[in-house]
């Protein structure tokens, strides 16, 4: 991780160093690791961050009904589950609040704002 980092801020560097100008911004705003699923307590990508490569029925207390932020960052690929559905309770329970497809970022919805409780990966929304 720590060598990854450098990897990409070396890059970073060299693209400034090299007179990148309209240094693209990165493929998304919110900071959520390549492969996991993301939810932040507050809108913005902002607050604490729970993050998830598989599965979790059951949220932890702090993240649970707290959620106002999302980001899927997961690995498509064919016959890959890269979609990810929220659901308002524990073990997909209750209604699904908000479902992401592959390298979907959201800051803010108001529907799914401090509802979820648990997600799964699934082939589609
Ligand atoms: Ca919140
Ligand atoms: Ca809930």
């Amino acid at each position: 991780m720590i060598i990854k980092r450098f990897a990409v801020s070396a890059a970073a560097a060299f693209l400034a160093l090299s007179g990148g100008l309209a240094l693209a911004a990165p493929a998304g705003a919110a900071d959520c690791p390549s492969g996991e699923f993301c939810v932040w307590e507050n809108a913005n990508f902002a607050g604490q961050r729970a993050n998830w490569s598989g599965d979790d029925g059951w949220w932890e207390g702090w993240i649970a009904d707290s959620d106002s932020s999302w980001a899927n960052h997961g690995i498509s690929g064919p016959g890959v589950k890269d979609h990810v559905r929220v659901y308002e309770d524990a073990w997909q329970g209750g209604d699904m609040t908000i479902c992401l497809s592959p390298g979907q970022e959201v800051d803010y919805n108001g529907v799914a704002n401090d509802r979820g409780d648990s997600h799964t990966w699934a082939m589609n929304c």
